[in-house]
């Protein structure tokens, strides 16, 4: 049991939320390694949701409430530390939510299936028995995508994703949002809208973005899209680092 006056109280939540999830055998071998990197560029900038991250999630929420077939891509950290909060984004913005592993075992899926099941999201997408279709000729578990999902998707949310596999999309000619805490990754750098944010933050905070902009007219959603350089906004994430560290 944690004190709450503990001083990294939160972030030993968090630890504990992906030890469990570990325990119950649905996360990546090297999950914790990845965590542990997103803990330490979250430390950086004092775990707390910068300026340019906000931006970038108004624009994302823009993107994702303009699109056809918007998609939220999880995988087993997502699951573990942000699934309840994954399902009511989904909800508020009509998207749907997919099982996009990269270490992919059907063992996993199956697990990860089961927990959006549990919780009564039944259409969860890229589970054992979906119809999967490969982007590339190599068929293989990275390429692979749910055909309702996915695969005719136009844009695409993909916290915590892998280098390889962002650039797959990408180069499929996916719109590809992501939340990373490292803004020097392939995937924040490659991603047309890159919030560097905990995924445990972004994402309440994206559902509240857009309960508001649900009202606004396309035209300003459009403008809000158009007006974003990802670039320059990781440029200034990048800087929020180095004011917090001094
Ligand atoms: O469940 P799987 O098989 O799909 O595997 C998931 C992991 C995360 C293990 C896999 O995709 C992987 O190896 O990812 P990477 O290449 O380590 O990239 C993960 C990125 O997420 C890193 O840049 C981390 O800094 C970042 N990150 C880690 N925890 C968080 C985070 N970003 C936002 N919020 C976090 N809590």
């Amino acid at each position: 049991m944690i004190p709450k006056t503990h001083p990294r109280y939160e972030s030993l939540l968090l630890r504990e939320k992906i030890v469990k999830a570990s325990e119950k055998g649905y996360l990546a071998d090297s999950a914790m390694i990845a965590h542990g990197r997103g803990e330490a560029f979250d430390y950086l900038i004092g775990e707390k949701t910068t300026y340019p991250a906000k931006r970038a999630m108004y624009v994302a929420v823009a993107a994702l409430l303009l699109s056809d077939n918007p998609v939220i891509s999880v995988n087993g950290n997502a699951t573990a530390l942000a699934i309840d909060e994954i399902i009511e984004l989904a909800r508020e913005i009509n998207a749907k939510i997919e099982i996009n592993l990269f270490y992919r075992t059907d063992e996993r899926v199956q697990i990860i299936t089961s927990l959006f099941r549990d919780r009564g999201y039944k259409e969860i997408l890229g589970t054992l028995d979906d119809d999967i279709e490969y982007f590339t000729d190599i068929k293989n578990s990275r390429s692979s995508a749910s055909k309702s999902g996915i695969y005719t998707a136009d844009t695409i949310l993909i916290p915590l994703e892998d280098g390889d596999r962002a650039e797959i999309l990408k180069k499929s000619g996916k719109n590809i949002i992501t939340i990373d805490l490292n803004p020097l990754s392939r995937t924040s750098k490659m991603s047309d809208v890159s919030i560097m944010d905990n995924i445990v933050r972004a994402i309440p905070f994206m559902t509240k973005i857009a309960k508001d902009l649900k009202t606004q007219d396309k035209k300003v959603l459009m403008d809000m899209v158009n007006d974003f350089d990802n670039e320059e906004n990781l440029k200034e994430s990048i800087e929020q680092i180095k004011i917090r560290g001094i």
